[in-house]
């Protein structure tokens, strides 16, 4: 039988409203960014590279790893905490910190990749890496480099735990679905050959949980758990399935974060959102197209039809004309109210189970955690 949990709410609130301890908690995992920064060009001189090439890579890093929302990052950290159910030690606290790096770095070589596939021009407020001078097809190594860096964290800093195998096994797992996510994302939008006929709510939901919500919220909970000692086979038939119980929820909320993604990426401005948006000129099979096409008259059909896909300035300010005239917004308000009340009650039905060991729990608080903080989001 499952073990239900009997402890006591935690005193400990991982996910301080905001203000001072916010920003005390971003400095304290930024702090942990240096160590392991310097771990890895620590490697790059014990293989003696040229002291040119550790500049090099410490400004790449440096460009592409640290200026995000760090929201992946934070949220093993806070997981962690959340599980255990109280502060953690400064050992568990860097161990948490360590692996929330890790999915940055992912995160870092994932959007460097993206915005060369997705002519991206700008990223967290800077140009693109990929359109920097003299970087070119070089880029790709880089993107390399930084995956392989995830693997040297790991090696160096779990080697000997008994689930340094799952990690690895976790990482590369996570890593392949969210590839295979971007291949459908790119292959539903062909540059020169646009199709609205192909799009649907069904191909969106694919694209979506596959490309983001697996790393953006599975993954950052998954390695909480093991880093919590939760096995990831069981042990009895009746044990419960921690990493599906995880899943199962994770998924509708990166869903959920996605589709505001897709939003921001119509509505938003570049100082909001960091970015340009570009998923109109790109053919994306995103949220905005897909509730447009479901709601537009013939004439707007027309106008989608011949516009959409374009590189084309003029093209893209029709589009977004017909996306307004559908009402976009306002559905996306309504579908923002709706998502954050069902997934509120399924968050509600999650079991919470404790860890074999006793000393865990998999607690609510960590999947509303990630819910609060992503709703009503406008970056
Ligand atoms: C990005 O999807 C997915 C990954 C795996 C980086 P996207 O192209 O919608 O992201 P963005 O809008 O940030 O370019
Ligand atoms: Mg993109
Ligand atoms: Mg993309
Ligand atoms: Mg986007």
């Amino acid at each position: 039988m499952a073990n239900i949990a009997t402890s006591p709410a935690p005193s400990y609130t991982p996910f301080p409203p905001s203000g001072v301890e916010e920003v005390v908690g971003r400095k304290r995992f930024e702090a942990v960014y240096t160590v392991v920064l310097d771990d890895l060009l620590d490697n790059f001189r014990k293989h003696n590279m040229p002291e040119k090439v550790i500049e090099y890579c410490l400004h790449s890093m440096n460009y592409n790893v640290p200026g995000g929302k760090l929201n992946r990052g934070l949220s093993v950290v806070d997981s962690v905490a959340i599980l255990k159910g109280r502060e953690l030690t400064d050992e568990e606290y860097f161990k948490a910190a360590v692996l929330g790096w890790t999915v940055e770095w992912m995160q870092a070589y994932f959007l460097v990749a993206d915005d060369i596939m997705d002519s991206s021009i700008t990223r967290r407020g800077q140009p693109c890496w990929y359109l920097l001078e003299g970087i070119g097809s070089r880029v790709i190594n880089e993107v390399l480099i930084m995956e392989g860096a995830i693997f040297q964290l790991i090696r160096k800093h779990f080697r000997t735990e008994p689930f340094y195998v799952d990690i690895i096994d976790l990482l590369h797992e996570v890593t392949y679905q969210t590839e295979m996510g971007q291949l459908v994302d790119l292959i539903t939008a062909p540059e020169n050959n646009v199709d609205l006929s192909k799009f649907s709510l069904a191909r969106h939901s694919t694209i979506v949980v596959y490309k983001t919500a697996i790393y953006s919220f599975y993954l950052p909970v998954a390695l909480a758990l093991l880093l919590c000692g939760f096995p990831v086979e069981k042990r009895n038939e009746s044990d419960p399935d921690y990493f599906k119980i995880a899943l199962d929820i994770l998924v509708p909320i990166g869903e959920y974060f996605q589709i505001q993604d897709d939003y921001l990426d119509y509505s938003g401005t570049p100082e909001q959102i960091g970015k340009i948006g570009t998923d109109i000129v790109d053919n994306k099979c995103s949220w905005c197209i897909n509730t447009a096409l479901a709601r537009a008259n013939p004439t707007q059909r027309a106008i989608l039809d011949a516009n959409y896909g374009r590189k084309d300035l003029e093209a893209e300010a029709r589009v977004r004309e017909v996306f307004c005239e559908v009402g976009v917004d306002a559905v996306y308000v309504e579908y923002e109210a709706q998502s954050y009340a069902r997934i509120n009650a399924l968050i509600d039905a999650v079991p919470e189970v404790q860890n074999p060991n006793g000393d865990a729990v998999l607690r609510r608080t960590v999947f509303r955690a990630f819910l609060d903080k992503i709703y009503k989001r406008t970056k």
